[in-house]
């Protein structure tokens, strides 16, 4: 491929963050062939619709897809550019180790159809190192390539690692104005996948190697989530304390260099709650503040749910309404939930007394079945229940006026009704943990 053509471009891992991406790279006019494994994901987008929520996504994957600019396949492709964007979850032993296999199998495919001169860009959440055993893993599959930081002189393909760093519900916005750090295993692997990332983002793409493109991203996350623990904690010392914590995170916000972020019924989503353990892994002895943060947020789901049934027993005949499911605002995800689990909690102990609001998913999930509860709208719940558990800041759920919500006992986890009257339970008589 010479320096104006258009490369054709291999996406693999067509979720949340490939698809999108996947996208957005037609849209620049480039040939994007999607990869996945389950082919009703494949069938899915092939027929111009997409399998995920995600703002715009659906206008944007049509609009690709009859241009004839994206294709779904099972299979690896060849092409100039492999973008890899698959999951890094946690090792299936339990630990919190992470398991870098379904980023090893991707490669492994498009070892396949490596020739000179193609570039692969690892996206994917990963652990220090991963690229390098990546390419490590390709070298062994194709001994006839001469690979990056394994050979004198000019490699026949370059690897790097640039990590998404986009925002669920922003992603279409934040793809192509965020800012990009491009790690590459050598500088001239990162000049090849910065020439690529240009033809489509807006925001500056900084180079860097690719063990700290790595490890930035885990630490953005961990950044994240240490500065939510802090919001969390003080949310449990001021009810320890019997404080209002949105009137003393406001009043705190007020002086020009401090910024609390907001407390919540813990941290949720296939980021922050996972990345960090993958630093806490690569460093358990150095890492205390990371490790304690992961602690204080898992913590914060338990506590929710004591006072929640604090307030539940104290009003034994009230039918609760559990408001949201969601990780978080306005997207139908519920992965890593807090708000799921404190409902799917609250379902199995107080059964028909619970009613479910989730505007965003069509039924709710395999954990209430059999518990009795309902899934209904927001008016329902509100004309039915007594007791407003709220989990989650949907607009919707926002947009409710005082004079609906007043006569009501409200525990609101996330702050969107500050008008409430002594929008707090009572203190509970004790704190129970979840069962
Ligand atoms: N949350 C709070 N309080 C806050 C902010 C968030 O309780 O003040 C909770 C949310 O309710 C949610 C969780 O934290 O349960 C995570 O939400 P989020 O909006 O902070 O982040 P994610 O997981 O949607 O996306 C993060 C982003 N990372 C950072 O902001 C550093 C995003 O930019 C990354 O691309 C994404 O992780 C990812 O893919 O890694």
């Amino acid at each position: 491929m010479r320096g104006n053509d258009l490369p054709k471009v291999c996406v693999v891992g067509l979720g949340y963050i490939g698809l999108p991406t996947a996208a957005v790279i037609a849209r620049s006019g480039m040939q994007v062939h999607g990869v996945d494994v389950t082919q009703s994901v494949v069938d899915t987008i092939n027929r111009g619709e997409i399998h995920i929520e995600e703002v715009d996504l659906d206008g944007l994957v049509q609009g690709v897809v009859q241009r004839g600019l994206l294709k779904a396949s099972t299979t690896v492709a060849p092409a100039d550019v492999f973008v890899i964007a698959v999951p890094t979850p946690f090792s299936k032993d339990g630990s919190h180790a992470p398991d870098i296999s379904y980023v090893l199998a991707a490669a492994e495919n498009v070892a396949e159809v490596l020739k000179v001169g193609d570039t692969i860009i690892l996206e994917s959440t990963s652990p220090v190192s991963t690229t390098e055993q990546m390419r490590d893993m390709i070298a062994a599959k194709r001994p006839d390539l001469r690979m990056p930081g394994l050979c004198d002189g000019t490699p026949d393909v370059a690897i790097a690692y640039c990590p998404e760093r986009v925002l669920p519900g922003k992603i279409l916005e934040e793809l192509t104005n965020n800012d990009r750090s491009i790690g590459g295993i050598t500088p001239r692997c990162a000049r090849k996948a910065l020439s690529f990332y240009k033809r489509f983002v807006r925001g500056t793409c900084v180079t860097t190697d690719a063990r700290s493109a790595e490890m930035t991203k885990l630490v953005e996350n961990a950044y994240r989530d240490v500065n939510i623990a802090f919001a969390n904690e003080l949310s449990v010392i001021s009810d320890a304390m019997d404080l209002d914590v949105w009137e003393v995170i406001k009043l705190a916000n007020r002086h020009p260099r401090v910024n609390i972020l907001t407390p919540g019924p813990g941290v949720g989503g296939h980021c922050i709650a996972v990345d960090p353990w993958f630093i806490v892994h690569g460093a358990p002895n150095e890492s205390p503040l990371i490790r304690t943060a992961r602690g204080v947020n898992d913590g914060k789901i338990h506590h929710v749910i004591a006072r929640a049934q604090a307030l539940v027993e104290a009003n034994p005949k009230a039918k609760i309404a559990c408001l949201g499911l969601a990780f978080k605002a306005n997207i139908d995800d519920l992965r890593e939930s807090p708000a799921r689990m404190v409902a799917a909690t609250l379902a199995r102990e107080y059964g028909e007394r619970v009613q479910v609001v989730e505007p965003y998913i069509p039924e709710l999930p395999a954990e209430f079945t059999g518990t009795g509860a309902g899934h209904v709208d927001i008016d329902t719940a509100l004309e039915e229940c007594d007791i407003m558990i709220v989990l989650v800041d949907h607009d919707i759920f926002k947009s409710v006026p005082l004079e609906e919500r007043a006569a009501k006992h409200v525990y609101d986890t996330r702050g969107i009704w500050p008008d409430q009257p002594s929008h707090q339970p009572a203190q509970p008589v004790e704190l129970r943990k979840a069962g």
